[in-house]
């Protein structure tokens, strides 16, 4: 490849600004990933967010794309949604409606009673154990949704799944020995085949904060 290509193959790639630790940029990374879309990867520090990524979205969350006609996508799951409609290789949108409706579930109740359980002392009026339990009602529906399945909809993996399985991560780990002690063993041994899985450790390799001068990072 010539270094002229090289450079017209780089403008036409969009431009993901993701943080290797958000569980929303997580799910948005592995719907890229599945769908061999590859862009281009700029890690982000929340504390010190580049002026490129504020400028194409003044809400600034990650994760954002940025497509090469200037289209920003900033929710993640809209992200997930774009990948997929490039290339579904996997069939992760077949049960799209029914996996919208749990990611609701998921990003709602759930990520507040995480928010609150893992980060109580940002509340004036959260109860740690009070939201401990409430993440833990809605698990309890998942597990059993889940039953002996692995997965949350037909036979297969999908958007569901790999939407909402790095917040039930990050619930975990926010107390491993306690969740691991819970009567929920679906969504427990669901959880560690994603964590497992060889799409999840793929997406967790971590790079330096962005720079705009760095050279381009193809993830
Ligand atoms: N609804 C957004 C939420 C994204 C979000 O809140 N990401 C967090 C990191 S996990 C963030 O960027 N927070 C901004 C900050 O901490 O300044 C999405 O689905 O993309």
């Amino acid at each position: 490849m010539t270094l002229s290509n090289e450079r017209s193959n780089l403008e036409i790639l969009p431009i993901l600004y993701s943080f290797r630790r958000c569980p929303y940029a997580m799910r948005a990374r592995m719907a890229l990933k599945i769908s061999k879309t590859k862009v281009i990867l700029r890690e982000v520090v929340l504390r010190d967010k580049p002026d490129a990524m504020i400028a194409a979205s003044p809400k600034a969350t990650v994760p954002i794309l940025v497509l090469p006609d200037g289209t920003v996508i900033e929710q993640s799951i809209d992200v997930m949604r774009w990948a997929l409609s490039q290339n579904d290789p996997h069939q992760w949108l077949e049960y799209e409606d029914q996996a919208n409706i749990l990611i609701e579930q998921a990003d709602g109740p759930f990520k507040t009673a995480l928010d609150r359980y893992k980060y109580h002392t940002r509340y004036e009026d959260a109860d740690p154990e009070i939201e401990q339990t409430k993440a833990l009602n809605i698990l309890q529906q998942w597990d059993t949704m889940i039953s002996s399945k692995n997965n949350f909809f037909g036979t297969k993996n999908g958007m569901a799944d790999y939407a909402i399985f790095p917040f039930v991560r990050q619930f975990a780990n926010h107390n491993r020995s306690w969740f691991n002690a819970q009567d929920i063993p679906n969504i427990q041994r669901w959880l560690e085949v994603h964590i497992a899985s060889s799409l999840f450790q793929s997406i967790m390799h971590k790079y330096p904060q962005w720079k705009s001068d760095d050279k381009s990072t193809i993830f």
